[in-house]
């Protein structure tokens, strides 16, 4: 089903974002610290495009590939298959503490996994299996809300390759996706530590932007909607952003991405931005929300036509378009189009239905989650757009 061009992609280290090649990795034969020595390829390896195998006389791991590997640039752990991908991607959510970008990015992953799509998803470290796991296990199993994402540090990237299962040949595509999730705090204010540039580098870095945008900051929408709905679903001890920060918030980030790949001033960043309007749960048939009849209010078509549906996600972004001019904000719409080269608005609920009043949940049924996902897998040509 993916339909990959030849040619080779640009590899980028998920830590520092340096590209990378052979000459970037030290292989070591053994994950532990102790006995592990490095292990350079060959140059029949580096041809080959394959792992080096420990070929250190009395070493236990004598004939074995090796299992670990690190960046030269930043030191930071690779999975060492990291070069031997057909496709890179990378998603990074950025939007206001609180705005649902941990919950929304958790049931991305579960409903990629479970999408009926002939993909199969796997975790390229430890610790993304460990991340998914524990998120998963929260929202799926014990009914939580996540936990608000600590600030002051730069988020670790999540490492998954999707494994293309549709053709039975020898040689399965793969494609590397790495998400970011980093706190909504750290991204209203930017500023200059260490975690903000790492976090400005993982923004400019990245191939799409999703911003995640809280329909429930609104004041047309809050006026309209149950108290008890919004109280459970607005992360209350965090969330004080007015949409008037979202704004601002967009012109720093395009700021710091321009400045970062040397972009002038007034030409549009060549990159797909999606919006994404979060707790949409919430918004079925409040008055200015949207009808039970409305588009976006109906089950995604893109996992059951095995492609993007372009007039289904053109009707959804005219719809929130829509939506978002009656409410007034126009502004925020208007920044992200001046900035960005190609926009498209999406809607999801994360767990289908808002929380209860003690921010536990019912059966998870996301909604629409994958639509943005679909939406780069089709401009990088890698799924077809129908
Ligand atoms: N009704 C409804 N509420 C949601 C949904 N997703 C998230 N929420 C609410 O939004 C709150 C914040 O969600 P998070 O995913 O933690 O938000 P975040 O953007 O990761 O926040 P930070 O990590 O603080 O930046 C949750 O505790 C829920 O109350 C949804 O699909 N529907
Ligand atoms: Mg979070
Ligand atoms: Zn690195
Ligand atoms: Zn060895």
């Amino acid at each position: 089903m993916f339909d990959f061009f030849s040619g080779t992609e640009d590899v980028v280290c998920p830590h520092c974002l340096r590209k990378i090649s052979f000459g970037d990795i030290r292989f070591y034969c053994e994950t532990g610290d102790e006995r592990r020595h490095e292990v350079s390829p060959t140059l029949a390896d580096r041809f080959k495009k394959r792992l080096p195998v420990c070929r250190r006389n009395f070493c236990q791991n004598n004939g074995l590939t090796v299992s670990a590997a690190e960046c030269r640039h930043c030191g930071e752990p690779l999975p060492p298959q990291i070069l031997f991908h057909d496709r890179y991607l990378s998603v990074c959510a950025v939007g206001v503490a609180g705005a649902g970008k941990s919950s929304y990015l958790t049931t991305l992953v579960h409903e990629l996994k479970y999408s009926g799509l002939p993909w199969v998803l796997q975790a390229m470290d430890v610790e993304t299996t460990e991340l998914a796991q524990s998120g998963e296990y929260n929202v799926y199993e014990a009914r939580h809300c996540p936990a608000g994402t600590k600030s002051g540090e730069a988020p670790r990237p999540q490492l998954w390759t999707i494994l293309d299962n549709s053709e039975k040949t020898d040689k399965i595509p793969t494609c590397a996706l790495t998400i970011y999730d980093g706190a909504g705090e750290d991204c209203e204010h930017i500023g200059y530590t260490a975690a903000d540039k790492q976090i400005a580098r993982y923004l400019s870095g990245t191939k799409m932007l999703l911003i995640i945008f809280d329909p429930l900051l609104l004041p047309g929408v809050r006026s309209e909607i149950l108290p008890e709905v919004l109280n459970a679903s607005m992360a209350i001890e965090r969330q004080t952003s007015a949409p008037a920060n979202m704004v601002s918030m967009i012109n720093s980030l395009a700021n710091y991405i321009r400045g970062s790949c040397n972009i002038a001033p007034g030409k549009r960043i060549d990159r797909n931005a999606a919006i994404v309007i979060t707790k949409i749960d919430a918004l079925r048939d409040i008055a200015g929300g949207f009808g039970s009849s409305s588009t976006i209010m109906k089950e995604s078509p893109h996992a059951k036509m095995r492609g993007f549906v372009q007039s289904d996600s053109e009707m959804v972004d005219l719809e929130i378009r829509d939506f978002l001019t009656r409410q007034g904000e126009t502004a925020f719409l208007d920044t992200i189009d001046a900035n960005f080269s190609r926009v498209r608005v999406f809607g999801v609920s994360s767990f289908g239905r808002p929380p209860d009043q003690n921010k536990r949940l019912a059966k998870v049924h996301p909604h629409r989650v994958l639509d943005p996902l679909m939406w780069m897998l089709a401009s990088e040509k890698i799924i077809p757009t129908v």
